[in-house]
């Protein structure tokens, strides 16, 4: 296969921090090292690049594409070009700069479960970051066999906050198969991220939605001769009905200190709409007259909790 001229065009499957795996658009699989040069690159994005060889030493053999039939042979490629991104979701580092963790999405689709107990806070982050790049949130709320009295309570509170604004909300669970078929809907045709706490059944969640998932990660660890579970890990999907999927690592928290604070209100959409009716254009909403975000509190029109994230997150305290 040495003179096999190879498709300049692809698209980042897969993230494992130095190591990438490239989707060619003639369905073969390569693996690249992440070059800061060009900036990084990450899962979603769509390059250009150069062949450099076929399968170097720890990755000859024929593997199972992940998302194709077939054997097919790996090479690896230099990245040289990051095609423009219609988005990408991004976290505040430690060096108070925006790090990307995957592009060209349409949808975040925001996890959340009993155990580990919700967090409502992160929810707010996504919420603020899905909006400022200028995609979807669906917040999906998983493991519901696990609810009892006190945990069913928050999660109905966390649903009618997250309705009562407009996002989508599904009850999930992969032991009663509640709601995978509505999921399965809401990400047709979208390109979607599972994020979200570790441990609350992100990548459960895609085993439900793709039977073949066991083989499609296990060719991807063959691919990049990475251990499926590198903890630093995203990886896209295609899914069979259209769109596709990525599965991201759990986080504990989501900076975003990179986002100003013009950004953050109007991240909260709700306390964004009310500010318009504030009497004063520079009203922060905190002891300002005639301010209709107080107001809205004051009756009950506005959840208490969003407000005080919303509080905390324009001074950035983590
Ligand atoms: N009871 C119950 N347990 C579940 C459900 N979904 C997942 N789990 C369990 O929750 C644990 C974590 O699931 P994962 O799917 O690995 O969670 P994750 O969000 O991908 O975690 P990270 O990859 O660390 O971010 C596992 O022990 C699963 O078996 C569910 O619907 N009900
Ligand atoms: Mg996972
Ligand atoms: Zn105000």
């Amino acid at each position: 296969m040495g003179s096999k001229t190879v498709a300049s065009s692809a698209r980042v499957i897969a993230n494992y921090g130095a190591e990438l795996v490239l989707s060619t658009d003639t369905g073969e699989y390569l693996t690249a090292t992440n070059q800061k040069k060009l900036g990084l690159v990450v899962c979603g994005d769509l390059v250009e690049f150069k062949f450099l060889a076929e399968s170097s030493t720890a990755k000859q053999t024929p593997i199972q594409a992940p998302n194709l039939q077939g054997d097919i042979a790996t090479g690896h490629a230099q990245v040289t070009k990051i095609e423009k991104r219609i988005s990408t979701l991004a976290r505040t580092d430690r060096r108070r700069q925006a790090k990307p963790i995957a592009a060209n999405l349409t949808q975040l689709v925001a996890v959340t479960a009993p155990k580990p107990p919700f967090d409502p806070l992160l929810l707010d982050r996504y919420s603020v970051a899905a909006h400022h790049i200028g995609v979807d949130m669906t917040v999906v709320i998983n493991k519901t066999d696990l609810l009892d009295d006190q945990s069913r309570e928050s999660a109905d509170t966390l649903e009618k906050i997250y309705r009562d604004i407009g996002y989508q909300v599904i009850r999930c669970s992969r032991e009663t198969s509640q709601g995978i078929e509505q999921l399965a809907l809401a990400l047709k045709d979208q390109v979607s991220i599972l994020v979200g706490q570790s441990g609350v059944g992100k990548s459960s969640l895609l085993n439900e939605l793709l039977p073949d998932i066991e083989t499609r990660t296990g060719a991807l660890s063959k691919i990049s001769g990475l251990g499926r579970h590198t903890t630093t890990v995203t990886t896209w999907f295609d899914l069979p009905t259209g769109g596709a999927i990525i599965d991201s690592a759990g986080v504990r928290q989501f900076a975003l200190d990179h986002l100003s604070e013009i950004d953050i209100q109007a991240g909260f959409r709700e306390i964004s709409e009310l500010s318009m009716q504030c009497k004063f254009n520079d009203c922060i909403h905190v002891h300002e007259p005639e301010c209709a975000v107080q107001e809205a509190l004051k009756q009950n029109l506005l959840s208490r909790q969003r407000y005080e994230h919303f509080l905390s997150m324009r001074q950035k305290d983590e």
